[in-house]
């Protein structure tokens, strides 16, 4: 049996704990700053048969998750380049970035933007570019079959781990451009509006080596409707 006072002292401990938690809780949130990872805007298999739902949960949930959580916690003194958006400062802060720090920052910081943009430039409805960037593609390119063919090219031809990406770049003009690793576009001065990630733990799953067969897959899922927004942002007269 309890004597009463044990009893007392566990029912107190009890209610401590739990009048505490919420307060912990809400500290907690409220000082919370950095990366978040965000939520993929369709399910883990909406873009089947292109890619693969388990690839998806892995990419989504555990590469893009480790990029956040590494970039964070590169980051965690210095709170004011935390605070800045990732794009602004990959474009405009990475200088100023430690150097014993710097590409760590690089890697997990780019590998975070990288992966926002891709989820969102992708969709199960696919389909072809259309208005002003269906324009632009014409006219930098001649047709769009021949920009998807460069794109594609610089995809399958990159060595190791990278992206293709379709940028504006300094000049407001539209290009197609390969980074390695998980360099990103903004640091060279670039916006990204569409892109293929062709690390091996985008594809391996279903591919294997095939990357041809995933970049080829990967065209059927690209969000023209999200790539024209962005083409349109990136382009927009101050
Ligand atoms: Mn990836």
């Amino acid at each position: 049996m309890f004597s009463r006072r044990e009893v007392l002292k566990a029912a107190g401990a009890g209610v401590a704990t739990l009048a505490l938690a919420p307060l912990v809780g809400r500290a907690a949130d409220e000082k919370k700053i950095g990366y978040t990872l965000p939520k993929l805007p369709y399910a883990f298999d909406a873009l089947e048969p292109s890619i693969d739902a388990k690839t998806m949960e892995i990419h989504h949930d555990r590469h893009h998750k480790a990029y956040v959580d590494n970039a964070n916690n590169l980051l965690k003194d210095h709170p004011k380049l935390l605070a800045l958006p990732v794009e602004e400062l990959l474009a405009t802060k990475i200088n100023e970035v430690p150097e014993k720090i710097r590409q760590g920052v690089i890697n997990n910081a780019g590998g975070h933007s990288n992966h926002s943009i891709f989820w969102e430039i992708m969709s199960p409805k696919g389909g072809e570019p259309k208005g002003e960037l269906l324009k632009a593609i014409e006219g930098k390119f001649k047709s769009v079959d021949a920009f998807k063919k460069e794109l594609s090219t610089k995809a399958t031809t990159l060595f190791g781990s990278g992206w293709a990406w379709l940028v504006v770049n300094k000049k407001g003009e539209l290009e197609v451009v390969q980074k390695k690793n998980q360099d990103s576009p903004y640091m060279d001065g670039q916006t990204p509006i569409l892109g293929v990630d062709v690390w091996e733990h985008a594809y391996y799953l279903k591919y294997q080596n095939a990357r041809p067969k995933y970049v080829e897959a990967w065209w059927k899922v690209v969000n023209w409707d999200k790539a024209a927004d962005r083409y349109a942002k990136a382009t927009k007269k101050d």
